[in-house]
């Protein structure tokens, strides 16, 4: 899963890029390149799992946050590269600047958050409407106008020329998949993070039009986070919670956008590995298998379930098998978030 940080010039993508990665990325600073940071989502269910399994190796789900190259033109506009590049994302995270801060221009010479989320979201929604539109003059060349396709297209093709997304446009499973090639960005997850700094403008307005938009909110003190996250974990307490968070960037950010992604984790535990899998929620056991190794899904023959607290209180497989609170699954069966799953297949 791979999110995309994006935004105006100077807005705190790397920044912010740097407090998510923690000690793993460098410092500030313009990119021509795209950096990449795979970062560890954190979850206390491991280290409890452990306990049970103290020879294994501790491994944890990742999401990957790409810090995007420069990316607008002089009007805050979306360059056609980046764009494409975009389009091959999970998500995308929107990096609005609200800090203020007269060391730092702003490619539009003034901090105006609403005016920005306003101009990034008018590049994606009108870089979508070109999809649309020339898919559409296609269907006609070939004459094919009376298809699902044309009509679905024409209807989305009106809300993006107004500056609206494809996301809240209530597309029915179907309907999604009829326009999954296009790789619209506005259908993807929109996360907005509001970068406010030590110092902002009034965040208010932002928030509110985010809300009406429905994108999910994330808002973040750039700078310091950043110089927090370089901390050894141990002294980053006092100054969080002189910030008032209750926990670091990077946990509270990878929750916000596992809820974006609409993630759950799945576990797995033996002698050898205590394991997390993060997995689109609502999938199938035979998903879950598939996601742990190809073999595993060809094979599959059945999967042991049990909730993870549930395997905690039992002190083990050997007492959950006997007790019978570990239950047989079939391919069918939907995983819920920590279920901790033992896959048996046959090739
Ligand atoms: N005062 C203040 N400055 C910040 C904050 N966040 C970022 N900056 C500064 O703003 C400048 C731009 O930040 P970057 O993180 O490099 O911004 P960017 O979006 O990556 O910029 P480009 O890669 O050039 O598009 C740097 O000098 C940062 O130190 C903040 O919260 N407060
Ligand atoms: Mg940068």
């Amino acid at each position: 899963m791979e999110t995309g940080l994006i935004g105006l010039p100077s807005a705190g993508k790397t920044t912010i890029f740097s407090a998510l990665a923690g000690g793993a990325a460098g410092g500030a600073g313009g990119g021509r390149r795209s950096r990449i940071a795979e970062v560890a989502v954190p979850d206390e269910r491991i280290g409890k799992l452990w306990e049970l399994f103290p020879t294994a190796k501790r491994t944890y789900a990742t999401v990957v946050i790409k810090d995007m190259a420069v990316q607008a033109g002089e009007k805050g506009a979306l360059t056609p590269a980046a764009l494409a590049e975009m389009r091959t994302l999970d998500a995308l995270a929107l990096v609005i600047r609200a800090f203020l801060d007269p060391a730092v221009p702003h490619p539009l010479e003034s901090v105006d958050p609403v005016r920005d989320l306003r101009r990034l979201l008018d590049s994606l929604s009108f870089a979508d409407y070109a999809v649309a539109e020339t898919r559409l003059e296609r269907i006609v060349k070939e004459g094919k106008k009376s298809g699902k396709e044309y009509q679905l297209l024409e209807q989305l093709s009106a809300r993006l020329a107004e500056g609206g997304l494809i996301s809240g446009a209530g597309l029915n499973p179907d309907e999604l998949r009829l326009i999954s090639g296009f790789s619209f960005l506005t259908a993807k997850p929109l996360l907005l993070i509001v970068n406010e700094g030590e110092s902002t403008v009034e965040v208010a307005p932002v928030l509110k039009q985010a809300r009406t938009l429905g994108l999910d909110l994330f808002v973040i003190h750039g700078r310091q986070e950043m110089e927090i996250a370089q901390l050894p974990r141990e002294e980053q307490q006092a100054f969080l919670a002189d910030l008032g968070l209750e926990a670091p960037t990077s946990d509270r950010f990878l929750r916000q956008l596992y809820h974006s992604l609409k993630l759950i984790s799945f576990l797995t535990a033996g002698e050898k590995d205590v394991r997390a899998w993060s997995l689109p929620r609502g999938s199938t056991a035979l998903k879950a298998a598939g996601r742990i190794h190809t073999d595993l899904e060809k094979g599959f023959i059945r999967a042991e379930a049990i909730a993870f607290e549930q395997l905690v209180s039992e002190g083990g497989f050997a007492q959950a098998r006997k007790s019978g609170t570990l239950r047989l699954e079939g391919k069918e069966y939907v995983v819920q978030d920590g279920d901790v799953l033992t896959i048996r297949f046959n090739l």
